[in-house]
């Protein structure tokens, strides 16, 4: 069993873990291949299904003189068990000495903190990509140490930060037209009105080595309840694939990041409105489109969709969406611990199952 699996940080983490014990679950590996660490055999996740993350990438950035991929990392961490769960990113068992120095020297960003922890998987990156490695061959390295189970893979080798356009004349935009997308999501919280976001150098971006054969060759593939605007549409923008997801003969199916009206977590309503897009489960399905609308209109974006989840909460909207071609079902979608996750991904498997 193939499964692709689209996934930005936080909420691509939770799923991602979900996904992975259903597997296990279904597709049980006894095996003892190197692929799978012992950690994962011993929390009983190991599974012989074949699953690959594509990571967005247009969060990451140069700070302090390293790279941070932080949905990477967010991903890399969650499923070596090694995360600060509480706080969504970073290192458990944290400390922060380096930082108080590096705000002492001015260097970096006071309001962003480099855990010791984690710089030390930042100088590992960095030290890597100098030594001419491209991002997704240092994280297969940062998956050495890790045998996760299953596959991450950075979207693209190509830097394609996102950054978001403001209005100059804004108290905080300090006469600035664009910020860094972590400036304005870790230092602002996103209350600076985004005017729209931008992923720099796109046009001179591929998919990295593997993402475009993950997709073609899966059985299924899954968007993760990530933010659609800056994790999910990162993804899609990069040159090559949508038309990979338009081509794959794989059904499509995507969880929805909102609940009843709101982002469960963090502030992807922010980003949605931006886009002109409702803070609503239906809307988004409606944004990624149905897959089947393909030859509707042809000036129009090519759809994605196959399949969508919602949540109970928002049973109501299934119909609408059936009719527009999106075979929708409503489950359960907060992740409140595995489990939960597990049941939630093992839904959007059978979905896949009883599609095209
Ligand atoms: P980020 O990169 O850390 O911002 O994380 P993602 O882009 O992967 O996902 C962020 C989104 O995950 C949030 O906007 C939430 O809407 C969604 N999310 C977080 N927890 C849950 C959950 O339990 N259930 C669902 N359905 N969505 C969730
Ligand atoms: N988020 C914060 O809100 N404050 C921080 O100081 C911070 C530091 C940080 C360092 C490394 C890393 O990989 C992630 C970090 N994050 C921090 C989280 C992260 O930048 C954002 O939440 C995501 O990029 C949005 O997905
Ligand atoms: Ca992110």
């Amino acid at each position: 069993m193939k499964i692709t699996v689209l996934a930005g940080g936080v909420g691509g983490a939770r799923f991602v873990r979900g996904l992975r014990a259903a597997c296990a679950r279904r597709w049980p590996d006894t095996g003892t291949d190197g692929a799978t660490g012992d950690a994962v055999r011993d929390a009983g996740v190991a599974t012989s299904a074949d699953v690959t993350v594509v990571v967005n990438t247009g969060d990451d950035l140069w700070l302090a003189g390293v790279r941070l991929m932080p949905d990477f990392d967010s991903l890399l961490y969650a499923l070596a068990g090694v995360n600060d769960a509480e706080r969504g990113w970073g290192r458990a068992g944290e400390s922060e000495r380096v930082a108080g120095e590096l705000r002492e020297w001015g260097v970096g960003w006071p309001w962003f903190t480099l855990g010791d922890l984690d710089l030390g998987t930042h100088l590992a990156r960095t030290s890597w990509l100098r030594d001419g490695l491209t991002p997704s061959q240092v994280g297969e390295r940062l998956q050495r140490r890790w045998p996760l189970g299953v596959r991450l893979i950075p979207a693209t080798d190509t830097e394609v930060d996102t950054w978001v356009r403001i209005d100059p004349a804004h108290p905080d935009a300090a006469g600035r037209d664009a910020m860094h997308f972590q400036e304005w999501w870790t230092r602002y919280r996103a209350s600076i009105p985004a005017l729209g976001f931008e992923q720099r150098n796109l046009d001179l971006a591929r998919p990295a080595p593997g993402v475009e054969a993950a997709i073609a060759e899966a059985d299924v593939v899954l968007l993760a309840p990530s933010n659609p605007v800056v994790s999910i549409g990162t993804i899609l923008a990069i040159p090559g694939l949508r038309e990979a997801l338009a081509a794959t003969a794989a059904p499509v199916v995507g969880v929805s990041p909102i609940i009843g009206g709101r982002v469960v977590r963090g502030m992807a309503d922010a980003c949605l409105s931006a886009i002109g897009v409702a803070t609503d489960a239906a809307a988004v399905a409606r944004h990624y489109g149905a897959r089947a609308d393909a030859d509707a209109d042809p000036a129009a974006t090519q759809g994605l969709l196959d399949g969508w989840l919602v949540d109970e909460a928002d049973a109501a909207v299934v119909p609408e969406l059936v009719d527009a071609d999106i075979a929708a079902t409503a489950v359960p979608l907060w992740m409140h611990d595995v489990e939960r996750a597990a049941d939630l991904a093992g839904a959007a498997l059978d979905l896949a199952s009883r599609l095209r």
